[in-house]
């Protein structure tokens, strides 16, 4: 028998004996457990007080793109129901809870002239309620919504969002930043950017995918390095904070172990995650040199006097390399990868055709709406992590699964008991996992989808003007995992 044969077997041998279904595991004193919402999804009061109007409170009532026609107008109605969102956090026992601000809440016309009073005190209390608890507060400065007024004036793809942005992050650090202490510049630059400014009709986006996506990102990733900067001059000296951002990615795992199919892989990990991480997280900094090449060679294929993936000088590599104090993760799912056989060549732009790959699934994981559960995507996607950025200090912010809103929700216990056992095996390769975050704390909009799909740990009754919130049964699951630290092996 060759000797790796040997090897192999003995791995086998030790694992199967040593890992026992049931088997009860420990997480590490040093992990921290949270769960997450963001504001359009909870909070409703869409025009209370001076609130201004959103890009999704204009896209919802004006588009009927929405699945089931609903909007976020009330959603969970937060606005007037936080204090039973911060009894629920209270029950499960979170570390943390994630939530976002609203730019329309607290600068009503967009700009950082004029503050709306009423919404800086309802963050205020949110916080304040937080920490008498015991509950630290994680605040995303931007989970997808901005100001109408200033998506017409071009939303991420005019270069003055670098400003607009940061002037309300600015009023955020001011007048929150003495009790937060944990702040996310953006949640999921790769879906605002891909899904808004690009592929789909079913988000505000002004289509042009493969050019108006690659300019969001160009200004997205300076918004997010001024913030940065920002805050560690001036804030982080009396605040004593830390900053990041959270990048969302499926799990690109090659189809075969051929050159190309892992080729086609690596591809795709670095047009999703790389396209945002690379600039920020690797040693030399810069989009990656798959992406650059892939988007110059098709740019000049069709005819564009330049790559339509916006150039960075050497000063803004340098400016934006390292500007997240750890690596915040969103993950849902995966995907396999083959290099298709026949190179396709369009003369139209678009992103999907600069990535060039085919994606498809196993029909044999189990699935609910988009997400496959596929636990070891999610390890194999942390040890990514670990090895493509040194391994980083990694947060993730979200991890989740949809279903109908059943009480009994079997297929969410088995999600999670699946991807916090995986969490639990990357760990012990050596990832250097701090935090995790359930998404979500209750039912809430889900974007395009409406409320046709559910990813709350507690119920919410959309029919019932109280909104009445109710525990389903991976509340008591996850209650429990918080108390004990303590998972069984699936
Ligand atoms: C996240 N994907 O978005 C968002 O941050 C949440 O607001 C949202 O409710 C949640 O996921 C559930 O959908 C994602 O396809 C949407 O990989 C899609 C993907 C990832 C994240």
């Amino acid at each position: 028998m060759a000797f790796a044969n040997f090897v192999a077997l003995l791995c086998f041998l030790t694992t199967s004996i040593f890992t026992v279904k049931g088997e009860v595991r420990r997480f590490p004193d040093t992990i921290s457990f949270g769960v997450a919402t963001a504001s359009y999804q909870i909070e409703g009061a869409w025009n209370v007080s001076d609130k201004g109007e959103s890009i999704w409170d204009r896209f919802t009532h004006t588009t009927g793109l929405i699945e089931d026609g609903s909007n976020a107008d009330v959603a969970c109605d937060s606005y007037h129901q936080h204090k039973r969102d911060v009894e629920m956090l209270k029950e499960l026992g979170v570390d943390y809870y994630r939530f976002s601000i609203s730019w329309t809440r607290i600068l009503p016309d967009g700009f950082s002239n004029r503050l709306s009073q009423d919404g800086i005190a309802y963050y205020d209390t949110l916080i304040n309620d937080l920490l008498a608890a015991n509950i630290t507060p994680y605040v995303t400065i931007y989970h997808w919504d901005h100001p109408q007024c200033l998506q017409d004036l071009g939303g991420w793809a005019n270069p003055m969002m670098v400003d607009y942005y940061t002037d309300f992050a600015e009023v955020a650090f001011e007048a929150f930043g003495d009790r937060v202490k944990h702040w996310l510049t953006f949640n999921e630059p790769f879906v605002i950017c891909n899904q808004w400014n690009g592929m789909t009709a079913k988000t505000p986006s002004v289509g042009m995918s493969g050019i108006a996506d690659y300019l969001c990102g160009h200004n997205l990733l300076k918004a997010h390095a001024k913030t940065y900067h920002l805050y560690d001059d001036v804030y982080r000296p009396t605040q004593k904070g830390r900053i990041g951002w959270t990048l969302s990615t499926h799990h690109y795992e090659a189809a075969s172990r051929s050159p190309a199919d892992r080729e086609a892989a690596e591809r795709a990990m670095q047009f999703e995650l790389g396209w945002f991480g690379h600039p920020v997280f690797s040693s030399e900094g810069d989009y990656s040199q798959i992406l650059k090449d892939r988007v110059n060679q098709k740019s000049s294929e069709q005819g564009y006097p330049r790559s339509r993936l916006p150039e960075f000088t050497s000063e803004e590599v340098a400016y934006l390399k390292g500007t997240c104090d750890f690596f915040g993760l969103n993950h849902y799912t995966t995907y396999l990868v083959r290099m298709p056989t026949m190179a396709l060549k369009s003369s139209k732009a678009g992103f999907e055709d600069d990535l060039g790959v085919e994606k498809f699934v196993d029909p044999s994981w189990p699935s609910s709406a988009w997400v496959k559960v596929v636990p070891w995507g999610f390890r194999n996607l942390l040890n990514w992590i670990r090895n493509s950025y040194n391994s980083p200090e990694i947060i993730v912010f979200e991890n989740g699964f949809p279903d109908q809103g059943d009480k009994d929700d079997v297929g969410r216990i088995n999600y999670y008991n699946g991807y916090m056992n995986a969490l639990l095996d990357a760990m012990e390769d050596g990832c250097n996992v701090t935090a995790y975050t359930a998404w979500s704390l209750m039912d809430n909009f889900e974007w395009s989808m409406g409320y046709t799909k559910k990813f709350g740990l507690y119920h919410v009754d959309f029919n019932d003007p109280m909104r009445t919130r109710m525990p389903k049964a991976s509340t008591m699951y996850y209650k429990s995992i918080l108390e004990t630290r303590t998972i069984e092996r699936d």
